[in-house]
């Protein structure tokens, strides 16, 4: 068979598409900026000065179950449970904060430099997001960086990584201000598909269009459910995933 010269160097990457498997209610006042599921109930946390929380919520009413405010000039964003606590960043305070899962009481504080956006976890290591390319790897129990994964997209790097989740041994990751998640290898940082959630919703229509974006993403692993929201979004959204064809 001739050489093909004008073969791509790489596949294009896959773009997935959806389905809408349920819709559930949203609190339009959250503004969405850490989401994960356990134990039947989604986590979430939500930023804006004077409006952060840490909050339990009903999956199937979208009601607040518990919650605990944050300080009026803290700005909450990535959250993640991790044994018997909840482990939540803060934007650019530098400070994250440990609490008591079952109670939402905070425990204590860490520190940590530059920015915060997102946390999720695999076995003992904690996967962070501080809107650059990079990726942290952070020892669960000590909470130091241990190490960094370096995303790229057709061997450029992938800025605004936002809201992450570890889903079957990839890491998803929401880009921020687009309708794309990632689908990152953790072993290299390549991207190796994007999920296109655009139609989900109208972001146009919300209040603050720029800044009412696909943010949250959380996957119940048991269940192999995964949902998604965004930012004082009035819905969340149970999804399936579609190949391309
Ligand atoms: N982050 O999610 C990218 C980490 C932070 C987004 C912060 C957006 C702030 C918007 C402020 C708007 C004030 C009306
Ligand atoms: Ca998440």
């Amino acid at each position: 068979m001739a050489l093909m010269l004008s073969a791509p160097l790489h596949a294009a990457i896959p773009v997935y598409g959806y389905t809408i498997v349920h819709r559930y209610p949203h609190d339009t006042n959250a503004f969405t900026e850490g989401l994960f599921y356990r134990d039947g109930f989604l986590y979430e946390s939500t930023g804006m000065e004077g409006a952060s929380s840490v909050r339990k919520v009903e999956l199937r009413s979208g009601k607040v179950v518990q919650q605990t405010l944050l300080p009026p000039k803290i700005f909450g964003e990535g959250i993640v449970a991790w044994k018997d606590r909840l482990i939540q960043l803060t934007w650019r305070q530098h400070i994250g904060l440990v609490y008591d899962l079952a109670s939402l009481k905070p425990i204590r504080l860490f520190r940590y430099p530059g920015e915060g956006w997102a946390l999720t976890s695999h076995e003992d290591r904690l996967y962070m997001s501080d809107g650059t390319p990079d990726l942290r790897v952070l020892d669960a129990n000590t909470l130091q960086q241990v190490g960094t994964i370096h995303v790229t997209a057709d061997g450029k790097p992938v800025h605004n990584l936002n809201e992450l989740e570890w889903v079957d041994g990839q890491l998803f990751a929401n880009i921020w201000q687009a309708s794309r998640i990632a689908r990152i290898d953790p072993a290299t940082g390549h991207v190796v598909g994007w999920i296109e959630l655009k139609g989900l919703l109208d972001v146009s229509k919300l209040p603050n269009p720029e800044d009412d974006v696909l943010n949250g993403i959380a996957w119940d692993a048991e269940h192999r459910r995964l949902f998604v929201t965004g930012k004082c979004w009035p819905t969340l959204f149970e999804i399936r995933l579609v190949a391309p064809r």
